[in-house]
């Protein structure tokens, strides 16, 4: 498959790894936003907020229990922010679900 992510969780491009479970994958971003910007994503592909069912959102779940443990690892004692972005309009560039976790400075009240 030709997926950005799915190639980083084979190992065929390099990561700066800051977690792993046996569900979830969370890699500093390449082009990060804030002192601590970290992607959290499942093992399992699935393209978007949209791909999420019945039938695989436990990962979601992993993927939210992971997210204190990795703020935690990070000293984000004061705070963060997470992010998804799904489609077009959501400026999605990679089509394999991740959640943006910044953090470190106080972060901007705008949203959009
Ligand atoms: P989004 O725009 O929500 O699809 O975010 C995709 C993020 O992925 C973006 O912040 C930059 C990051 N990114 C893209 N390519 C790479 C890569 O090869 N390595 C890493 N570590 N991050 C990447």
């Amino acid at each position: 498959m030709d997926c950005l992510f799915c190639k980083i969780l084979a190992g065929e491009i390099p990561s700066s790894k800051v977690y792993e479970n046996e569900w979830v994958y969370a890699f500093r971003d390449i082009n990060p936003q804030a002192p601590v910007h970290v992607l959290v994503i499942p093992k399992e592909h699935i393209p978007c907020a949209d791909g999420v069912t019945a039938e695989n959102s436990a990962v979601v779940a992993r993927i939210f229990e992971a997210i204190p443990e990795i703020a935690k690892q990070e000293g984000l004692t004061n705070g963060y922010r997470v992010i998804t972005n799904c489609g077009e309009d959501g400026c999605q560039s990679v089509k394999h679900l991740h959640f943006h976790l910044l953090g470190g400075k106080k972060l901007s009240e705008q949203m959009a």
